[in-house]
């Protein structure tokens, strides 16, 4: 069975707690239990890890090269600013979706560049809690679509 890491960054444990106009009404720990569903559904075998610290991220990263076949990453605020997870997701050379709660391109203009899009094999953004779900049935898509992956 293949297994996927669901990575979520700085902020995300707030999830459900504070401005559900922006980020809706979805805790992690609900959103990681949707994960762990979904894919099971589709065969696959869900872990997941949150953190606030930029290098805890890229150690998960580097540490998921050996257990995981894929990974779903929520970079948070670090999607836009950080060349060193950029760096750790191109070293790993795990197939990683990128995704989003909200829509960062109908947000500010810093919210429009992502150090993430360049390696990863595509981008969600915008579905709140579905984007995950929508990553994980794309990472299963590439899966049978690739016999080598
Ligand atoms: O839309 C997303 O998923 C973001 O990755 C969320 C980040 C933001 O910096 C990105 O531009 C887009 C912020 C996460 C903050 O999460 C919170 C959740 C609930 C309450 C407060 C913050």
């Amino acid at each position: 069975m293949r297994s996927i890491l669901v990575v979520n960054g700085p902020n995300l444990n707030l999830l459900g707690t504070r401005q559900p106009e922006v980020y809706g009404h979805t805790t992690l720990k609900m959103l990681e239990d949707q994960c762990m569903a979904h894919g099971q559904s589709l065969g696959l075998k869900v872990e997941t890890f949150q953190s606030n610290s930029e290098g805890a991220l890229i150690d998960a990263i580097h540490a998921a090269r050996d257990v995981h076949d894929g990974i779903v990453l929520n970079a948070g605020a670090y999607t836009h600013t950080s060349i060193a997870l950029m760096d750790a997701l191109a070293a790993v050379q795990l197939p990683v979706i990128e995704v989003h709660m909200s829509n960062i391109h109908a947000r500010e203009p810093f919210r429009h560049r992502s150090y993430i899009a360049p390696v990863a094999i595509g981008q969600i953004c915008g579905f709140g809690a579905y984007s995950y779900i929508l990553a994980l049935d794309a990472l299963a898509r590439h899966f049978q679509g690739d016999a080598s992956a």
